[in-house]
């Protein structure tokens, strides 16, 4: 099929309400899950002898930054809430839970000298009680929250980082791999680097785009891949696990069909997608060779002595190569580019890329600004991977929806199906693809949004002294569809207590 009839087609299912006749089921082995991350529900961010985190700091410091105002200090406080956390979990009837290591609660310097006993009890009491209700552990080991004395010597710019990490990653598994099966080894490499040391929007908000960003992707690559060789070498021989990295794998679409416009979007893929895949995926290995190129040229333009974007050594190359046995996907909107016209601040990641990014009007808009609902999105960004790197394996590692609070989140369980039925078509086309991941549980904080976006699927009531939590409508409904293994668009609870506020019609859009 040519794309342009497949993405006619795909309009139509998408307009149509993704409504086609044929029920698809999932299979029995397709797995089900839902997804936090620590800072984001822990709490207890001083706890039982844990260290600071970038986060910490970083929210302490600047309050001004976040929406709301709310920090993680308390959050859900899943740090005491943790057995609540596994009932919602059977609730849900799900399969496994994706949760996040803590860096600095497990070790408060960074590095290995001293290990805090507490904080290795939490996620041994979390463990275990999820085992015991058969709910598989799925463990990423960095999701934002570097210790802050690793930041004070420079973070994920430190070349040293890639060996921090690798310690790290070698006490958890120490203490967690003979019963933990899934691993994640860091969660967005492009939220850790160019959010992070580019933006600087996120912690420890260093503003060095174009540069820092280039650093940062370097070293947390290459931690990634010792993380795998690590676990790949001493621990796979003995428990049989899998290893791999949840990516940020939004799709982007051109604006127009000008030439200009589609360069613009491949190029905008090959910084914001391949960067990312074709270091562990492609047979050749190494930066995509167009960001190799690009970035090379206009450094020295610039008159830097090397590339902005750190070359790979063979060795390293090499240890890259091959380095996840499956893919994480964290999917949630899709982008539209054109080239830009604009100048951008020299130098810069959009100056770089050269594009400007928006979002087709039709999409219903989530609680979030950058986050509209797509669905098509992801069925072409696995499309777009199988293509070009031969079918991987796949462990959709998150996706959701923001709103605001209340019950009657229609939108979120629409999007939930929406989203599903792409992930279906997917399969049918030959992805490999193990599971699912809600993105999340429970209401969290959403970094510096706050408690202001909404994305889970129970609600935590933030002013209460338990935070305490009640399921959705869409929770209700995921239920459901993970029980009949199939999508049924209409189905709504019956008795439900729930008054639907957030209805959104296709109608009204
Ligand atoms: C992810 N985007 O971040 C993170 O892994 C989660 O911690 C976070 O809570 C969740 O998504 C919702 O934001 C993203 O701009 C941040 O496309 C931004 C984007 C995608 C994911």
């Amino acid at each position: 099929m040519n794309s342009s009839l497949l993405i006619f087609i795909l309009n139509i299912l998408y307009v149509s309400g993704w409504r086609d006749l044929k029920v698809r089921r999932f299979s029995d082995d397709f797995l089900f899950g839902a997804a936090t991350a620590a800072y984001q529900v822990e709490g207890g961010w001083d706890a039982d002898g844990k260290g600071e985190s970038i986060w910490d700091r970083y929210l302490h410091e600047h309050p001004e930054v976040i929406a709301d105002g709310v920090d993680g200090d308390v959050a859900s406080d899943s740090y005491h809430n943790y057995k609540r956390d596994v009932e919602m979990l059977r609730e849900l009837g799900v399969d496994f839970y994706r949760f996040s290591i803590s860096w600095p609660r497990i070790l408060p310097t960074g590095l290995p000298n001293q290990t805090n006993e507490k904080g290795v009890e939490y996620y041994n009491n979390l463990i275990n009680e999820l085992l015991k209700y058969n709910i598989q552990p799925v463990i990423t080991l960095y999701h934002f929250d570097l210790p802050q004395k690793l930041q004070d010597l420079g973070g994920w710019t430190n070349e040293l980082s890639v060996q921090w990490f690798e310690d790290y990653s070698r006490v958890v598994y120490e203490k967690y791999a003979d019963r933990v099966k899934y691993w994640i080894t860091i969660n967005q490499p492009s939220t850790v680097c160019v959010d992070s040391y580019g933006s600087g929007v996120f912690a420890p908000g260093i503003k060095s785009s174009g540069f820092g960003d280039y650093l940062c992707h370097k070293n947390v690559m290459l931690a990634h891949a010792k993380a795998y060789r690590l676990y790949e070498k001493e621990y796979k021989p003995k428990y049989q696990g899998s290893v791999g990295i949840a990516l940020s794998l939004n799709w982007a679409d051109q604006l127009t069909n000008d030439t200009q416009n589609v360069e613009a979007t491949d190029l905008y893929r090959e910084f914001t997608l391949d960067l990312y895949l074709h270091p562990i995926l492609a047979k050749s290995g190494n930066h995509p060779a167009a960001v190799r190129k690009l970035v090379a040229r206009r450094s020295q333009e610039q008159g830097y002595k090397k590339s902005r974007l750190p070359e790979l050594s063979a060795a390293e190359v090499e240890l890259l190569k091959g380095s996840a046995d499956f893919i994480g996907v964290n999917h949630y909107t899709t982008v539209l580019v054109s080239k830009s016209n604009k100048q951008h601040p020299k130098p810069s990641l959009l100056d770089d890329m050269g594009v400007d990014l928006s979002y087709r009007t039709e999409w219903r808009k989530s609680h979030s600004e950058w986050l509209r609902s797509a669905p098509y999105g992801l069925y072409k960004v696995l499309m777009y991977v199988n293509e070009k790197y031969d079918y991987p394996k796949f462990l959709i590692t998150e996706n959701g929806w923001s709103t605001s609070t209340g019950l009657g989140d229609q939108s979120r369980a629409d999007n939930i199906r929406e989203y599903l039925l792409a992930l279906q078509l997917a399969i049918e086309d030959g992805s490999d693809v193990m599971g699912y991941t809600a993105w999340s549980l429970m209401d969290n904080i959403e970094w510096i949004a706050g408690t202001s976006e909404r994305f889970g699927l129970y609600e935590v009531d933030f002013d209460s002294e338990e935070k305490t939590r009640k399921p959705r409508l869409s929770a209700f409904v995921y239920k459901r569809i993970i029980q009949k293994r199939i999508l049924e668009p209409d189905w709504l609870p019956e008795n439900l207590e729930i008054s639907i506020t957030q209805k959104v019609t296709r109608e009204e859009l």
